[in-house]
C-alpha cells in the first residue's frame, strides 16, 4: 500500500493580485481537494494544505482553468515577486506594481515540464536533450531567490530582507527609476554561527528600462558564484559576503555592460498595512482588511471567509494580497462603497477591525505546527493568544495604541521575518522562543538576540519590565524598537 502523501500547494501571484473570478473559482476546489483553509502568505500569495497525491493533477488543472499556476512558487528559482500593494501610496504606483509580473515572467523557468506533467498529461521524453533555459540552464540556482519592489514611503515588502530589491524613486512627480539592493535574507540555524540573517546592501540606481536586465544578471551571478556544496551557505547573502560587495558589484556591472548610477534619496514612513478605506489620486477607493496571520477563516465575530466570498460575488472590486498576510479590496467606485461596507458590517469586520490593538494588527506569524515539518514551536496557532496577554501589559503601561511590531516564527528560518521586527520571537523548542529586540519599525535594522529559549511566563515577565521602562524612559516619538536598541547599545 502506498503511504498517504499529502501536499501543500502555493500559487504564483506576482504582487499579490487575484481577481474575484479566480477567488470564487478556487472555493469549490478548496472544499473538495484541500484541508479547506486558504492561507495568505508573507510573500503576497496563497497556499493550501492537505492535497493528497491523487488530487494533485486535478488541482493543478483546476488552477489552470482560472489562469492560475504554481510555477516557481517553491524551489531553487525566483519565488513569488513582491510589490508594495497600496495604490494610494503614490500616483505612479500602478506602473511600479506592474514590474512584479514583468520580473516574475522574466525569471520564470522556460521548461515546458510543468504543462507536460500537470496539464496535458503527456509523458516527458526521457531521451530528449535537457531544455535550454537561458537563466537556469540545466542546474537552476543554488538556492531560493527572492525579489521585492518597494514603493516609498511604504516598506511592506521589507525590501532589505529580499535577495534582490528595487526601491521606486520618484522625482518631480515622475518615476525616475529604482535603487537596487542585493543580499538580504533572514534564515539562520540554531547553533551554527556561520548562518545569519542579513539585510541587503544598496548597489546603485537603475532606470525603469534597466530593471529586467539587472534582476536577471543578479540572479545569474548568484547562479555562477553561489555555493552549490553547502545549502546552508547557498543564499545570495553568503555569496556576496564571500565575494565581497565590491567584487560582486563589479561582476554584475561587467555582465550588464553599464555602471549602476549613484543611489537616490528616499524615505520609508510605514511598513504595516493601513487598514480601512483610502482613496487614490484617481478617486478610486481601496479597503484593507485584517486577516489574522493570513488564515482566511470564519470566527463567530469576524467572518473573513464569508465576507470575502460575498464581496467577490459582487464583482465591484478586485483583490490584492499584502506582504503582511492581509487582503485589499481594490478599485471600488465611490458609489459602490456602501455595498462593500454593508457586507463588511454584516460579517463583523467593520466593528471588530476598529477595536483591535495595533500590536495585533501589525503582527506576523508563520505557519509552523501542525503542518510545517521544520517547526520547533508553535507560531500562527499561538501568537494570537500570546498577544492577548501582551495587550494586557500594554494596557497596564498605557501603551495600548503603540504600534509595536511583533513577529513569531516556529524555527529560525524566519518565514514571518521575525529578525526585522521590534519584538522577534523565534522558536527553539516546544513552548520556548528566543526573544530578539531592537529592530526598527520600518525595516532598516535587524533586531538582536536578547534572551534565549524563554517560555511564556519568562517572555511576559521580560516584556513587562521592558515596557515599564519604555513607558517611563522613552524619548519623544521614540519607538519601542529604537528604545530597546538604545538600551542595548548602552549596555554594550
Ligand atoms: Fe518559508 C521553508 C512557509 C516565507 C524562509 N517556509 C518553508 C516551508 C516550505 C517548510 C519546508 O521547507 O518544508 C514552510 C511551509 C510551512 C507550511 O506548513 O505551510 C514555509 N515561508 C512560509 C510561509 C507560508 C510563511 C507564512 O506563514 O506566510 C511564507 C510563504 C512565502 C511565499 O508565499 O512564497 C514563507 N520563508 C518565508 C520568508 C519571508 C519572505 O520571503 O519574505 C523567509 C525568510 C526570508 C528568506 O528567505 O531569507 C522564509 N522558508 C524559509 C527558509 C529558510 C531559507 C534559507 O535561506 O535558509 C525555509 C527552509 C529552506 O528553504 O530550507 C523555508
Ligand atoms: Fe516552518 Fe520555520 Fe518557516 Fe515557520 S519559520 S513556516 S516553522 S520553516
Amino acid at each position: 500500500l502506498e503511504p498517504a502523501y499529502s501536499f501543500m500547494i502555493r500559487l504564483r501571484l506576482p504582487g499579490g493580485d487575484i481577481s474575484p473570478q479566480q477567488w470564487l473559482g478556487l472555493q469549490p476546489l478548496l472544499a473538495q481537494n484541500t484541508s479547506g483553509v486558504l492561507k495568505l502568505t508573507t510573500r503576497q500569495t496563497i497556499q493550501v494544505h492537505g492535497v493528497i497525491k491523487s488530487k494533485l493533477k486535478p488541482t493543478m488543472q483546476w488552477f489552470n482553468r482560472y489562469e492560475l499556476d504554481t510555477i516557481a512558487a517553491c524551489g531553487d528559482v525566483n519565488r513569488n515577486v513582491m510589490a508594495g500593494s497600496h495604490p494610494a501610496t503614490s500616483p505612479f504606483h500602478e506602473a511600479v506594481h506592474a514590474f512584479a509580473a514583468k520580473i516574475s515572467e522574466h525569471l520564470l523557468p522556460k521548461t515546458k515540464a510543468f504543462a507536460e506533467i500537470w496539464l496535458d498529461g503527456e509523458r516527458l521524453d526521457a531521451n530528449a536533450d535537457p531544455e535550454p533555459d537561458p537563466l537556469y540552464q540545466t542546474r537552476y540556482l543554488p538556492r531560493k531567490f527572492k525579489v521585492g519592489i518597494a514603493i516609498p514611503p511604504h516598506n511592506e515588502v521589507d525590501i532589505f530582507t529580499q535577495d534582490a530589491g528595487f526601491i521606486a524613486i520618484e522625482e518631480n512627480g515622475e518615476l525616475a527609476g529604482f535603487n537596487v539592493t542585493a543580499g538580504g535574507g533572514l534564515s539562520s540555524t540554531h547553533g551554527n554561527a556561520a548562518t545569519y540573517p542579513r539585510l541587503a546592501d544598496t548597489l546603485g540606481f537603475v532606470t525603469p528600462d534597466q530593471v529586467l536586465d539587472t534582476v536577471w544578471q543578479i540572479a545569474a551571478v548568484q547562479r555562477d558564484y553561489g555555493n552549490r556544496v553547502d545549502r546552508k551557505q547557498a543564499r545570495l547573502k553568503y555569496t556576496i559576503d564571500r565575494m565581497g560587495l565590491y567584487a560582486f558589484k563589479a561582476e554584475l556591472e561587467s555582465r550588464l555592460g553599464f555602471r549602476l548610477a549613484t543611489p537616490r534619496n528616499f524615505t520609508f514612513n510605514a511598513r504595516a498595512d493601513h487598514y480601512g478605506w483610502l482613496q487614490d489620486h484617481k478617486n478610486h477607493w481601496h479597503y484593507t482588511l485584517f486577516v489574522e496571520n493570513g488564515r482566511v477563516v470564519n470566527n463567530p465575530e469576524y467572518q473573513v471567509k464569508s465576507a470575502l466570498d460575498a464581496i467577490a460575488e459582487t464583482h465591484l472590486c478586485s483583490f490584492r494580497l499584502t506582504g503582511n498576510q492581509n487582503i485589499m479590496l481594490l478599485n471600488v467606485a465611490a458609489q459602490d462603497k456602501a455595498v462593500i461596507d454593508t457586507i463588511l458590517a454584516a460579517h463583523g469586520i467593520l466593528k471588530t477591525q476598529s477595536t483591535l490593538a495595533p500590536i495585533r494588527t501589525h503582527a506576523l506569524a508563520c505557519v509552523a505546527l501542525p503542518t510545517c515539518p521544520l517547526a520547533m514551536a508553535e507560531a500562527q496557532r499561538y501568537l494570537p493568544e500570546l498577544i492577548g496577554k501582551i495587550e494586557a501589559l500594554l494596557d497596564k503601561h498605557a501603551l495600548k495604541q503603540d504600534e509595536i511590531s511583533i513577529r513569531m516564527s516556529g524555527c529560525p528560518n524566519g518565514c514571518s521575518r521575525p529578525y526585522a521586527a521590534e519584538i522577534g520571537l523565534v522558536g527553539r523548542s516546544m513552548g520556548h522562543y528566543d526573544l530578539r529586540l531592537g529592530g526598527d519599525r520600518l525595516g532598516y535594522r535587524l533586531n538582536t538576540l536578547y534572551q534565549e529559549g524563554l517560555n511564556e511566563a519568562e517572555i511576559l515577565n521580560t516584556l513587562d519590565d521592558l515596557l515599564a521602562n519604555y513607558a517611563q524612559g522613552r524619548a519623544a516619538g521614540e519607538s519601542f524598537g529604537d528604545y530597546c536598541q538604545r538600551q542595548l547599545t548602552l549596555a554594550d
